[in-house]
């Protein structure tokens, strides 16, 4: 991806592609089921390009009978709007982690994003694919929301700023920093000694911009699709979070679905969702050589000291007891002991 072109050209893009994948060009009769899907990144993201990818392969095999519609970068609201619509039935689908807005209406679904807690990919996998995952996935249906069995990669975080690289807490000592509107995520950096604001992601290059924030936290490939680099300097790769997005249905528009529709429009986009991961992964990898040369500065970061500074803050310990003995041995046996 081209990382050096304008917000504005950029945005003109997202827009033209979203009208495209909305245009039922390819079949004369109107699909029998249309659900828009609403995500909270670029079009340019994976997440985007694969949930494309997936509306086209959908409508082939259901022969035009199953129209997904694709709205990028926050074109039907702020997260919080969408899990409002998505809760009312205005919006059938919206991608969403158990960590960001999800976590206001069902807390427990926010475990997996417990301060360092996953060391790698397998790690996140074998918890996520195994029975973590089947955990926060039953604690998410039932809150009245469907929920598919695979969860996209947004990826491993890692902390953006422009006034100094972040090499140990202390250098995050009451920089106010922009986080998702989740409390997990408050928590955590309140603990850094940080001063963390919840904010939708529709706000946050806003927000960067006229420093009402000095950071952020986010993979690279969040921050190359949003352009955060242009009103960002240093990047601190602290991952000291992995996250990723839960496909979400309203309930009622899909129980209207018949079973074996609904059978041929999972198992396609839970295959998506594989692929994605793998673009993910490697553009996390590849991005952070295309951001040093747009000017971005990395740093790489020891965790240790960040793990020992929320020890002692006691964090560990207080959402150990909030998500309870039998969900914090689901995270431990895949992140290991987190204490
Ligand atoms: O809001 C964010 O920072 C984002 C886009 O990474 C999430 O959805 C958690």
């Amino acid at each position: 991806m081209s990382i050096n072109i304008t917000r504005r050209s950029f945005a003109a893009l997202v827009g033209g592609t979203a009208i495209t994948a909305a245009l039922p060009i390819r079949y004369a009769h109107a699909a029998e089921y249309t659900f828009k899907i609403g995500t909270n990144v670029p079009a340019s993201h994976p997440l985007n390009v694969h949930l494309s990818k997936a509306a086209e392969q959908v409508k082939t095999e259901t022969n035009g009978q199953f129209e997904l519609q694709l709205f990028p970068n926050n074109q039907l609201g702020a997260d919080s709007d969408m899990l409002s619509q998505l809760r009312s039935g205005a919006l059938e689908c919206f991608l969403n982690s158990g960590v960001n807005v999800l976590s206001t209406l069902v807390p427990a679904a926010a475990i997996s994003g417990v301060g360092f807690a996953f060391k790698d990919y397998p790690a996140v996998w074998n918890a996520l694919d195994g029975k973590l995952g089947a955990n926060l996935r039953g604690q998410v249906t039932k809150s009245g929301i469907v929920v598919l069995d695979k969860v996209w990669d947004n990826g491993f975080r890692m902390i953006t700023n422009s006034a100094k690289p972040i090499t140990q807490p202390d250098d995050l000592r009451g920089m106010k920093i922009r986080v998702p509107v989740s409390a997990l995520w408050l928590s955590l950096f309140k603990a850094l000694g940080a001063a963390p604001t919840g904010m939708n992601f529709a706000e946050v290059y806003t927000a960067l911009q006229t420093k009402v924030v000095d950071g952020q936290e986010n993979p690279p490939a969040i921050i190359a699709a949003a352009k955060l680099n242009e009103v960002q300097k240093y990047a601190s790769v602290t991952n000291h979070m992995w996250d990723g997005w839960w496909f979400l249905m309203n309930r009622r528009a899909w129980s209207q679905v018949p079973p074996n529709l609904q059978e041929t429009v999972a198992k396609i986009l839970n295959n998506a969702c594989l692929a994605q991961r793998e673009d993910v992964a490697q553009q996390n990898i590849s991005l952070r050589k295309d951001l040093a040369a747009a000017g971005m500065v990395f740093n790489d970061v020891d965790p240790a000291p960040f793990r020992a500074k929320l020890s002692e803050a006691g964090f560990y310990k207080e959402w150990r007891g909030k998500f309870g003995e039998e969900a914090w041995s689901l995270l431990e046996e895949s992140a290991g002991k987190l204490a």
